[in-house]
């Protein structure tokens, strides 16, 4: 075999080139947010929504519409009833699982405290943790009101959240009580503004793994930190070159995410700037965000420098040993938007 031959990809077989990654919306709030992350662009990425309800699914524009339980539900939405859900999901199990087992990362979102949503989340997180596919849950945490007088819709967040928590892995919870702040806002432009932050933690995440790096970031580095990390959370930021510090308390606080850490913390960063990036603001990064997580037990980090200079630099980081709480404390925390995320 000559060289042409032996660096041809049909002399190796396939090869994952760039891991294929789809983001799936379970649920009405699901499906809408997927249609939104569309909007703002995610090339290369399957759009999938996944509902109950078929008047929903034909309403939205994302392009693949899978509707589940049609039997049982009659295309009606499940009205808040999880066990119903759950039901038809085992029943559609191997079908879901066949249009997503040639994707690599999957992200899975549902806003919960409804039925549909509130059941697939955890219900394919699950499933598909048993396959190679990297699964990446996204719950929307319902505003305080929604949930205050309405046991049911409570009961259906509680256990979907300590579920989630249990199983440990990636896990984004953006609470939309934290949006409190843009409540001037038509409520469509408010899920818009989450939306937003959702689509720079995918695409952060996206470009990490996909994107050459000089100190590489790959999928398989990323599983293999997520393998050991317990419960683990996203995070992104992008300040000016000359603040590192600004960086880092930017990312830890500006975010709609609210997780306290454990005792045995870590973290994997990826920085990705331009040619004036430095190995002193590398460190200075590091050095800050090792002190915020109380001296982690692994910091793994991965640098991208472009070859002409930028203003800013991107920073991308997966914390791991996060603490579960209970419920009850995670919607009581979203109450004060100043909060730090971190709390020792
Ligand atoms: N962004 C957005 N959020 C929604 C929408 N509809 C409901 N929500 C919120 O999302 C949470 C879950 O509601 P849905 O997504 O409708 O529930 P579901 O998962 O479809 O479940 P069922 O309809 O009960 O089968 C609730 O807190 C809602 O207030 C929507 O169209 N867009
Ligand atoms: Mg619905």
């Amino acid at each position: 075999m000559n060289d042409d031959e032996a660096l041809s990809a049909n002399a190796w077989g396939p090869l994952a080139l760039a891991p294929s990654i789809g983001v799936v919306g379970l649920g009405g709030a699901g499906s809408e947010a997927v249609q939104d992350l569309t909007a703002l662009g995610i090339p290369g990425v399957r759009a999938i929504a996944v509902n109950t309800d078929a008047a929903h699914l034909l309403r939205t524009g994302v392009e693949e519409r899978i509707l589940l339980g049609h039997r049982e539900l009659r295309g009606r939405g499940s009205g808040g009833n999880r066990a119903l859900v759950l039901r038809a999901a085992e029943e559609g199990k191997e079908e879901l699982l066949r249009r997503l087992e040639s994707l690599e990362i999957v992200f899975l979102l549902a806003g919960l405290g409804g039925g549909t949503g509130s059941a697939l989340l955890p219900f394919l997180t699950r499933a598909l943790r048993s396959t190679d596919t990297l699964a990446v849950p996204v719950v929307f945490l319902p505003f305080q009101v929604e949930i205050d007088n309405n046991q049911t819709r409570r009961d259906n967040v509680e256990a979907t959240v300590s579920e989630l928590e249990q199983m440990g892995g990636l896990l984004v919870a953006l609470a939309n009580e934290k949006l409190r702040r843009f409540e001037t806002l038509p409520i469509h432009r408010v899920f818009q503004v989450r939306n937003a932050y959702l689509h720079s933690l995918v695409t952060s995440l996206v470009d990490m793994v996909e994107n050459p790096s000089q100190l590489n970031v790959d999928l398989a580095s990323l599983k293999n930190h997520l393998r050991d990390a317990g419960l683990s959370t996203l995070l992104v930021g992008e300040y000016h070159i000359s603040e590192p510090e600004r960086l880092v308390q930017q990312a830890l606080t500006d975010s709609l995410l609210d997780f306290h850490l454990s005792d045995r913390p870590s973290a994997l960063v990826h920085l990705d700037g331009g040619s004036n990036l430095t190995l002193r603001t590398l460190d200075r990064v590091l050095r800050t965000l090792s002190e915020r997580l109380n001296q982690p037990d692994r910091l793994v980090f991965g640098t991208r420098v472009r070859p002409e200079p930028r203003e800013v630099v991107h920073l991308t980081a997966v914390i791991g040993g996060l603490k579960t709480r209970s419920v009850r404390e995670a919607l009581e925390s979203t109450n004060e938007i100043t909060r730090p995320v971190f709390v020792h």
